[in-house]
């Protein structure tokens, strides 16, 4: 079995100190590395200001090295909150309105991705398996085959990938196909994303499919598939159901005292559809009377990319929204909505998941959505909880069990959480039964060694992909 190399704009580094587990991605791809012996390579978040950042700093936990690095100010400003999170970002995620493309941010993109490559290169062996994860790195492959890389690479978009239309919308798309095309295996959430990207190389003939996953572009012969990212099933629900004991946990069910909570989590992101959850959310108080008084909904979400104006922005949208549905509805006794903006602890979130009757998960667009898999698994078999799913989250492909909503659609948000709050419990326990199979078939660990066996496979092959 061939060393694995991990490579993601982020590192999870284990951290000893703090007790906290990692979340699922972490564990997974940190069983992979333990299992093949590897290194793990991003930045470490920090910037080095003007000056050039440096070595590498190390650090090796067992079999794995995790090798970070700093970034200048100019690369954080035009790699990381410029193309990736004011360009790439928006656009996977059908928001052209807000993509804000300049030339210097595709620049500075495409240079720290240079850097990276540069990074990698020396700590490289000839069999390594390669890894690159994410809408930062797109071009990383590309640079290392320029310095002479042959190593079998792998590519995993966590992200949506927008049909042409959108796609073709950012002035660079033809560079982001073509870099795409320099890895072994290209790897999305979906077979809606992967049908885009086939139909984005068809469109205006730059590649085609070859059929069986194999695809042509820009000369190079590669393979795409879809991969959908899953939890760590059984441990999640295991936290969820030792949580009862945790104080949080029991002094959010006592200040329920058995009434319905809805909870919702997310990062606080324009893709996640706060506005029109919260919308929804008050539409199903005015139109139930009944549950004035009755129903709290929870919404978890720290802040995240305050750097970017779209968020801080948001960030401001949110909070006197959910203010003014609380000044509007609240009473003496009763808070319509508990809106949190900081992180909680996995098995402290588990425990909340638990509690609550109605999971709402609406994201406008989003690659997979993790939460809604973890809403599921945290459920008491017994007397499980409601998913109510955006249907344009990659969760609805799989998420069967799922009451499915269109998160345009305030009013049929709002009936769908009428219809999970009275929802008898026969009909929960069936719809919970089956995804929960799902998600203990499908865990992160089939995700991580799917892509790994496909990524490998082709080696043993021999069918090394290569300019045609
Ligand atoms: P994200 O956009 O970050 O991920 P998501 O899949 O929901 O979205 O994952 C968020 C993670 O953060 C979850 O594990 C959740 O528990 C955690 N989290 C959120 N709020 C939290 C809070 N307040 N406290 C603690 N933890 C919190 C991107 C893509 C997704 C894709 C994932 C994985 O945008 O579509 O599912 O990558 O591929």
């Amino acid at each position: 079995m061939s060393r694995l190399v991990v490579i993601s704009n982020r590192v999870p580094v284990p951290d000893k100190k703090k007790a906290a587990p990692a979340g699922g991605l972490a564990v997974a791809l940190r069983a992979a590395l333990s299992e093949r012996g590897g290194i793990w390579l991003g930045w470490s978040g920090n910037s080095s200001g003007d000056e050039n950042p440096g070595d590498l700093s190390i650090l090796e936990d067992g079999n794995i090295t995790y090798a970070l690095t700093d970034l200048t100010d100019r690369d954080v400003e035009e790699y990381y909150h410029g193309f990736a999170n004011r360009v790439l970002w928006p656009i996977c995620h059908y928001r052209l309105d807000l993509a804000d493309y300049g030339r210097k941010e595709m620049t500075g993109y495409f240079r720290v991705n240079r850097f990276f490559a540069e990074r990698l290169v020396p700590m490289l062996k000839p069999d390594d398996t390669i890894w690159v994860h994410d809408y930062h790195l797109i071009p990383l492959a590309s640079e290392l085959r320029q310095m002479g890389v042959k190593n079998r690479i792998g590519f995993f978009l966590h992200i949506p990938l927008p049909p042409a239309d959108v796609l073709f919308a950012m002035p660079v798309h033809e560079e982001i196909i073509r870099a795409l095309a320099h890895y072994d295996l290209v790897g999305f959430q979906t077979d809606h994303d992967l049908a885009n990207f086939v139909g984005a190389l068809e469109r205006e003939g730059i590649g085609r499919s070859l059929g069986n996953g194999r695809l042509a572009s820009f000369e190079r012969r590669f393979r795409g598939g879809h991969y959908p990212i899953g939890i760590e099933t059984a441990a999640f629900a295991g936290f969820a159901e030792r949580a009862a004991h945790n104080s949080m946990v029991r002094r959010a069910r006592d200040s329920m005292a058995d009434r319905p909570l809805i909870i919702g989590v997310d990062r606080l992101d324009y893709s996640k559809g706060l506005t029109q959850r919260i919308d929804a959310y008050e539409r199903f108080i005015l139109e139930n009377p009944r549950h004035q008084g009755n129903v709290t909904y929870l919404q978890v979400t720290p802040k995240s990319r305050s750097e970017v104006p779209e968020y801080e922005a948001m960030q401001r949208t949110v909070a006197e929204q959910a203010g003014r549905v609380n000044g509007a509805l609240g009473t003496v006794d009763w808070v319509p909505i508990r809106y949190m903006n900081r992180s909680v602890a996995r098995p402290v979130l588990a425990g909340l998941y638990r509690l609550a009757r109605v999971g709402l998960v609406t994201p406008m667009r989003d690659g997979m959505n993790l939460v809604a898999k973890e809403y599921v698994a945290a459920q008491d078999g017994e007397n499980p909880g409601v998913l109510v799913l955006s249907r344009f989250a990659g969760a609805a492909r799989e998420m069967s069990g799922a009451l499915l909503v269109n998160p345009y659609d305030i009013e049929g948000t709002a009936n769908a959480i009428a219809r999970a709050i009275d929802m008898p419990l026969d009909e929960r326990k069936a719809r919970w039964r089956q995804m929960m199979d799902h998600l203990l078939e499908h865990d992160v660990t089939r995700w991580c060694d799917d892509f790994l066996r496909d990524l490998t496979e082709e080696e043993q092959a021999g069918d090394h992909p290569e300019p045609v």
